[in-house]
């Protein structure tokens, strides 16, 4: 068996020019997982499920675990030193890191609980996040210089890169250190699998809906129908297609609803764009690459699919007419 290799080290031998600077951000957003992560497995025990009876700046009623999360984010950042500013799904208004931050480097956007709608339910749920240099706090996916998840499965992994490829690290039960599972992770060409919540397909553009009727359908030569799969937790259905190749799509609601989509630029579909593109794949929004999309707020939505290169290639097709 190889020799184990920590996060910590993997990133500090990853050659980057700041690496050493980046592996105390990544460690300590490690430490906000593994905290995270205890606090889920005895959530029940301890009154953390359910809301607050708040609703957060997205309009969505707050879970505790996403503002007990969020909390462990932001104190694990400052203790860096490096971080300048935070934007958060649950912070309306970006936070700087003023007694911190005077040496910080870069900006932090994350979302403390990723599948929140998952969390009284025991289902997976993440925390995603995203490093961009400066103060800026409108940057498109290009300037990021890490991005990655941390997934609360039956085994809590983090994804994550650095612009060298995409790495997985388990988090070991018994040493208590992310260690590194998956190396050099590439994403299938195609896949066999498609994941959307097909709740809104009333709402999809024409384009969208004949995709998913095209996928299925049956056509053993072109390996159709594919499966059907939805966690509803970006991490979990982003993972699971990372792995094993297909497509994830949540697209915008044509109807008026949401016409830019649900998911939010910054720190679900910027990051994820990221990662898959270094793995191979690709992330659009059916007319448009995520990851040159210049935001204009902090918490911008965006129409997302991701996935396997051909699958997203045949999508775009699709919704361009060309299918
Ligand atoms: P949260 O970050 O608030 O959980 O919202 C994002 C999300 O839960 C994604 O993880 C998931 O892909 C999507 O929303 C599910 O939305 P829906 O319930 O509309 O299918």
């Amino acid at each position: 068996m190889n020799e184990p290799i920590t996060l910590n080290e993997h990133v500090k031998r990853s050659g980057h020019a700041e690496a050493a600077e980046l592996a105390i951000v990544i460690t300590q957003l490690a430490v906000a997982g593994k905290i995270i992560a205890r606090e889920l497995a005895r959530a029940a025990l301890v009154g953390q499920l359910g809301t607050t009876g708040e609703t957060n700046v997205q309009g969505e009623p707050v879970k505790k675990l996403d503002i007990w999360a969020n909390d462990v984010v932001v104190r694990a950042m400052e203790e860096t030193g490096l971080v300048t500013t935070l934007v958060s799904e649950e912070m309306a208004e970006p936070l700087r890191l003023t007694k911190t931050g005077a040496h910080g480097r870069y900006v932090v956007c994350f979302d403390p609980v990723d599948g929140s709608s998952n969390l009284d339910v025991n289902g997976i749920v993440g925390t995603i996040f995203s490093l961009r240099k400066g103060r800026e706090t409108v940057q498109p996916g290009t300037a990021q210089v890490v991005a990655g998840y941390i997934m609360y499965g039956p085994a809590t992994l983090l994804v994550l890169t650095t612009g060298d490829g995409v790495d997985g690290f388990t988090l070991g039960p018994t040493i208590g250190e992310f260690v590194r599972s998956h190396h050099q992770i590439r994403i299938p060409a195609r896949g066999r699998v498609y994941s959307v919540n097909e709740g809104n397909s009333t709402k999809w553009e024409p384009g969208v809906r004949r995709y998913i009727e095209y996928l299925r359908a049956a056509d053993v030569a072109t390996g159709r129908p594919y499966t059907a799969r939805y966690v509803g937790s970006l991490v979990a259905d982003f993972h699971r297609t990372l792995l094993e190749g297909g497509v994830f799509l949540y697209p915008a609601d044509a109807m008026g609803g949401k016409p830019s989509g649900k998911l939010r630029l910054q720190y679900e579909a910027a990051p994820m764009a990221w990662l898959v593109e270094q793995a191979g794949g690709r992330a659009t929004t059916g007319r448009a690459r995520i990851m040159t999309i210049h935001p204009a707020t902090p918490h911008q939505r965006v129409p997302l699919i991701i996935g396997s290169p051909e699958d997203v290639a045949l999508a775009e097709d699709f919704i361009a007419g060309r299918k």
